[in-house]
């Protein structure tokens, strides 16, 4: 699925970037397979490409994390996403997210050279 919307993309002169790595002209997609939901695992796949060229790239001190907006204000981690380059550098992502008592909402962020992507998310119920 995911490979069928970047090759459609290429085919195209402008390039769609949903999230962008300001500084560094790189772009970045992701989309979830499975959930997201409260407390059982996610499964997501993203992609981090060159915003002209539409290339992929496959950059090793990429970080991958969920961060909690709490609507208190606060901010906070949570448990360590599960990821790896797959076939094609697409990435294979598990997140878990729970949202207990708490209000606010998650983000799945791409952290790249100090810089961060925040992709927020909505839980399914
Ligand atoms: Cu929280």
């Amino acid at each position: 699925m995911f490979k069928t919307i970047i090759a459609l993309l290429l085919t195209t002169s402008i390039i769609a970037c949903p999230y962008q790595f300001e500084s560094q002209n790189l772009c970045v997609d992701m989309e979830w397979t499975n959930g997201p939901f409260d407390g059982a695992p996610s499964n997501f796949e993203a992609v981090v490409y060159d915003k002209d060229s539409g290339e992929k790239i496959a950059p090793e001190n990429l970080k991958v994390y969920v961060w909690m907006m709490m609507a208190n204000g606060h901010q906070h981690g949570g448990p360590a996403i599960e990821w790896a380059y797959g076939e094609d550098q697409v990435i294979d992502g598990t997140a878990k997210f729970f949202m207990g008592r708490m209000k606010g909402y998650w983000q799945v962020r791409f952290e790249l050279n100090e810089e961060i992507v925040a992709v927020d998310v909505e839980l399914k119920k």
